[in-house]
């Protein structure tokens, strides 16, 4: 079979062996809690056994957001252990997706913040639509990036842009982040999957061994050492009162009040 159905996650194999991984949750911006993770990995067991699929590409459902991050009602719950455990899981999946033997390209449809754009930078290419938008907002919530962002964001837009991108929170736009090197390509909505998909021809042009080895060998140059830092850290924080603040302050939809503690 060339498609896989899950709860939150559809994939469609085209004839050339081109998958679209489309994270489908658009009610909730595509968040992603634990069944959207659990769904990404099942989709990347299928894809590396299924010998007719030879390259990836993630998106989001729905017009708006590619993915708008953690689901922040199931991390208000978290605590000091399994804010831990959690960001090693999602680091684990995200490491998996790097590391991935063939070819996977996010296709940012959107809102990409916090988990969303770690998702996006775990990916080997991103290209994104004009309303693309990049953040990672995780410190407004008494946070910081837990699925790998604090490693790959400066790999990508240095170490400078990357401070100042996680300690505002802010967001940048699509042309922003194709200028500091988040963003591939930048493309109207209604050209984007087949402009992707140019690209993804392109590449399946090429050796698929030799694909698989410029993965591994440029990703052996950007081997961290800082997810169990970032991990135990994020845990730390889930035992704060500004964490509890920062996630009821979102669910309640007003502005948060942070103490320090
Ligand atoms: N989690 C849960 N629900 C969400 C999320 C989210 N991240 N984002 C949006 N939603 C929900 C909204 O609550 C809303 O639901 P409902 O209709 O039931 O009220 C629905 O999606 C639509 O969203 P909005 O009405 O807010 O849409 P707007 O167009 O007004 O705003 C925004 C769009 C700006 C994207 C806004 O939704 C927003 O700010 N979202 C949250 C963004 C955010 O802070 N993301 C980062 C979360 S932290 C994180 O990702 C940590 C990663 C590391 C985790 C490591 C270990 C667990």
């Amino acid at each position: 079979s060339t498609s896989l159905e899950r709860e939150t996650v559809l994939l469609e194999t085209d004839d050339n062996g081109i998958s679209i991984l489309t994270i489908n949750r658009p009610d909730k911006l595509n968040a992603l809690n634990k069944q959207v993770l659990d769904d990404l990995g099942d989709a990347f067991d299928f894809i590396e056994k299924a010998d007719h699929i030879h390259l990836t590409i993630i998106t989001g459902a729905g017009e708006k957001a590619f993915v708008a991050g953690a689901d922040i009602k199931e991390l208000s719950t978290l605590d000091k252990q399994s804010g831990e455990q959690t960001s090693a899981t999602g680091q684990s999946l995200f490491n998996r997706i790097e590391q991935f033997s063939k070819p996977v390209i996010a296709l940012v449809n959107g809102y990409a913040l916090g988990g969303g754009a770690e998702l996006a930078m775990a990916c080997h290419i991103r290209v994104g639509t004009e309303n693309a938008v990049f953040g990672l907002p995780e410190v407004s919530l008494g946070l910081i990036p837990g699925y790998g962002g604090t490693q790959r964001l400066p790999q990508l837009v240095g170490k400078g842009k990357a401070m100042e991108m996680i300690l505002t929170g802010k967001q940048i736009k699509a042309e922003e982040a194709q200028k500091s090197g988040l963003l591939n390509a930048v493309h109207s909505t209604e050209n984007a999957l087949e402009k992707t998909k140019e690209l993804a021809s392109q590449i399946l042009k090429n050796s698929p061994q030799a694909l698989t080895a410029s993965i591994s060998a440029i990703n052996a140059g950007f081997r961290s050492n800082g997810f169990a830092k970032e991990a135990t850290l994020f845990g730390r924080l889930c035992e704060t009162d500004d964490f509890k603040e920062g996630t009821s302050a979102f669910l309640e939809k007003r502005k948060a009040k942070f103490t320090g503690n």
